[in-house]
């Protein structure tokens, strides 16, 4: 090999591990979540968890988890947690979902979701009205619920579900 090749293929792989060393692992993302609610008297419903039967309510629901986009890439997913209740303390649990009909499981007694068994990712939880908080989980493709698990607010419609791909 000549000597300037040899050069060529040197200045070429330093360009190479400059590319390299800027390119990020994997992407990053930020999504903001809004835990809001219709105020103290509102209505709670009894069925607009994810899966139940009037899961396809939950756009009517008295309270909700609003989220600024539904798709993210694979990778660091940052999750901006704002409660804008004037009264109520809400919180956000991200669960891995295996397909869109898995059965969250339900206790109907506590009026909650059974963190452990359903899967329990990471959370930003029990924020008083007003207060933020934030959570950084390392995402892989698939679907993901988001929940609040204050009693009752999965049933009262409380959740999003999001896409990572
Ligand atoms: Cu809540």
């Amino acid at each position: 090999m000549s000597r300037i090749a040899k050069v060529t293929e040197v200045a070429l792989f330093a360009l190479a591990g400059v590319a390299l060393l800027q390119m990020p692992a994997f992407a990053a993302s930020t999504v903001t979540a809004e835990l809001w609610d219709k105020g103290g008297d509102m209505t709670m419903a009894m069925d607009m968890g994810y899966g139940m039967a009037h899961a396809a309510d939950a756009a009517n629901a008295p309270m909700g988890i609003k989220l600024s986009t539904d798709t993210v890439p694979v990778g660091d997913v940052t999750f901006e947690v704002t409660n804008t209740s004037k009264d109520t303390i809400h919180e956000m649990i991200v669960m891995p979902l295996k397909d869109p009909s898995q059965v969250v499981p339900y206790d109907a007694t506590m009026n909650e979701v059974m963190e452990d068994e359903a899967g329990d990712l990471g959370e930003v939880s029990e924020l008083d009205p007003g207060a933020s908080g934030s959570l950084t989980l390392p995402l892989k493709a698939g679907l993901y619920l988001l929940y609040c698990n204050v009693p009752g607010h999965f049933a009262s419609g409380m959740w999003a579900t999001l896409t990572v791909k």
